[in-house]
């Protein structure tokens, strides 16, 4: 998708795709013929750049004809480079200016505990995006309200679009801070299908959850991974083809 549309953000994408398959294929009630069920689940992806690899699971998951995926990021397309609620069904929030997710799945969170809907709600965000100021106040009205139905999910990859994480805020000690919070932490290597399934089967206390998942951005393609370059660069038609070889390899 980045490659035909020229666009940025592969690298993002490859970081979640472990987490985003756990989610929509293992842990959550969604129901694509139903995508507005009042009771579902609800997935935000704070990191609205990473939407490529959100349209495609939902795609794969059923909700839009894969064709669609063909309608990224161009001229007259479908599907926005940063994404948009009222696209495609599947969406919960259009997100792409960072810092939101969290606010919005919490008001979602406390509408869900005042309406005894047993609906939970999971919000994937980036560790760069842990920079922001509003990231933590709505930590601190999850924790304050004891909303155990909302588990955030940190994408630790230890970099941003333009350097790692920790030169730019550092973030040492990441799930003591959410622990300071009032959050229950767990850490786990994001790209264990195995792992992650187990930290989202962890029974709820009366706390919020945090997931911080370790990470490598561009995973699963030698020459991306862990390379900031990748954050804004679009793959060439050579580096498209040995990406797929790749790819296709590890499956
Ligand atoms: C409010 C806001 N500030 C700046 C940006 C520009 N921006 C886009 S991606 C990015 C880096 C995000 O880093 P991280 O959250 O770690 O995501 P990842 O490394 O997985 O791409 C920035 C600063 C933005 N989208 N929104």
């Amino acid at each position: 998708m980045t490659h035909y549309s020229k666009s940025s953000h592969v690298g993002t994408c490859l970081s979640i795709v472990e987490i985003l398959y756990v989610l929509y294929f293992k842990i959550m009630k969604v129901d694509p013929e139903n995508p507005l069920k009042p009771d579902r689940d609800k997935f935000i992806l704070s990191k609205g750049h990473g939407s490529a690899a959100l349209y495609s699971t939902l795609a794969e998951r059923g909700f839009f004809s894969k064709e669609i995926l063909n309608r990224y990021y161009i001229d007259d397309g479908i599907l926005p480079g940063h994404l948009d609620m009222k696209a495609v069904p599947g969406i919960e929030l259009s997100t792409g200016s960072l810092g939101h997710g969290l606010s919005v799945g919490v008001g979602m969170s406390i509408a869900n505990m005042l309406d005894n809907n047993p609906g939970n709600i999971y919000v994937l965000l980036g560790d760069g995006e842990c920079n922001e100021g509003s990231v933590w106040e709505a930590a601190m009205l999850a924790s304050h309200n004891k909303l155990n139905n909302i588990t955030a999910i940190i994408d630790c990859n230890k970099l941003q679009g333009f350097g790692n994480t920790k030169d730019i805020i550092n973030q040492e000690n990441l799930a003591e801070r959410w622990k300071s919070f009032g959050w229950d932490v767990l850490e786990v290597d994001g790209h264990s299908i195995f792992d992650l399934e187990s930290c989202f089967n962890q029974p709820a206390t009366m706390n919020p959850k945090v997931i911080i998942a370790h990470t490598v951005k561009g995973k699963g393609v030698s020459f991306m991974e862990d390379k900031l370059e990748w954050h804004y660069k679009s793959p060439n038609t050579q580096e498209l083809e040995k990406a797929l070889k790749e790819l296709s390899r590890a499956l």
